[in-house]
């Protein structure tokens, strides 16, 4: 069995809803949720005006290979309603992999680990909730460690659920 962490994220729509469809979704056909962080709010990151984003990570424990896994994630995007348009631009949900075991992996369709990561406090923030201390196995430091030297000025706020989506 593998163990991967993936990064959900939306700012369009229900986004509470989306992301927990998401999760239903990944359970379903990926593999086992074996932890989730909290949902956080952050302003949009990139150079692109657009709605806030929640985001979340997720560990999960699955017997598929990246590339399968990569393929089951986007058709769970694209069935909660992922159109891809602009670069960085708004969208109902992404499901990015951050890591896969301590593979790293340089296609041109997949890059593990992901390669931003470590520049992006949305995704350090939740990935530093649930696994503190991983090591980036390429940078080998860890979560900690990167949130700790990470620049990136973006306030990352936990969220506070709203009944419709408990
Ligand atoms: N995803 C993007 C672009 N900008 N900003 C936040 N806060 N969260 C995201 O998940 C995000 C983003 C493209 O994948
Ligand atoms: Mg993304
Ligand atoms: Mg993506």
């Amino acid at each position: 069995m593998n163990k991967a962490y993936l990064l959900t994220g939306g700012n369009l729509g229900n986004r509470e809803l989306n992301l927990s469809l998401a999760l239903d979704h990944i359970t379903e056909s990926c593999g086992k949720v074996t932890k989730q962080s909290s949902v956080y709010e952050t302003a949009a990151w990139g150079p692109v005006s657009q709605p806030a984003y929640l985001n979340q990570v997720l560990e999960i424990e699955t017997p598929l290979s990246p590339a399968d896994l990569m393929q089951q994630l986007l058709k769970i995007e694209k069935h909660l309603g992922r159109h891809r348009e602009e670069r960085y631009g708004a969208r109902t949900i992404d499901i990015d992999i951050l890591f896969f075991n301590n593979l790293t992996l340089d296609e041109d369709d997949l890059i593990i680990p992901h390669p931003r990561l470590y520049t992006r406090r949305f995704v350090l923030v939740p990935l530093n909730e649930i696994a503190p201390r991983l090591v980036h196995p390429i940078l080998q430091l860890t979560i900690n460690e990167l949130l700790i030297k990470c620049s990136d000025p973006l306030d990352v706020k936990k969220y506070i659920a709203s009944d419709a989506a408990e």
